[in-house]
């Protein structure tokens, strides 16, 4: 079952994690700091950015970090926790009405303007958006 094969990944990929220094993330996952949580589950959670770059800006995290500070850092390990995490993307879009579109972003390392270093997928709608981003 679905719920099992989440479990066997989550435990695997605890074995995996990092000594690295706990972020925000890990303080909003343990329910030490507050957040205004839309969505949680065995592996993920999603909940609305402090900062936000439109009228809808959610972020979608995976609950333990499992040595993914950032997107290259992904392993072979990490592919079905990935999809699970555009998955609650998708989700969580449909449950904040973003019917009309919306957009997914991953923000990697210096150049890519990463500033927390835990895995997060931006979700950012409800409003027309321009392209191309800076
Ligand atoms: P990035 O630059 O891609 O690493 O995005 C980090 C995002 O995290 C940024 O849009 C602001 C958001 N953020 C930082 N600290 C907090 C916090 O304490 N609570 C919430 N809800 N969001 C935060």
């Amino acid at each position: 079952p679905h719920d099992e094969v989440l479990a066997a990944q989550e435990a695997h990929l605890r074995g995996l994690d990092d000594a690295d220094e706990r972020t925000i993330f890990d303080k909003i996952v343990a329910k030490e700091i507050p957040a205004t949580i839309l969505y949680e589950d065995a592996l993920a959670m999603a909940f609305r950015d402090v900062n936000p770059q439109a009228k809808t800006h959610f972020l979608v995290i995976p609950k333990i970090r499992a040595g993914l500070t950032r997107l290259s850092k992904a392993t072979e390990e990490h592919k079905t926790l990935l999809g699970h995490l555009m998955y609650t993307a998708s989700v969580v879009a449909k449950q904040e009405n973003l019917d009309a579109g919306y957009r997914c972003v991953i923000n990697d390392g210096v150049e890519g303007c990463q500033s927390v270093y835990h895995l997060h997928v931006h979700v950012i709608g409800g409003q027309q958006l321009s392209w191309p981003p800076g």
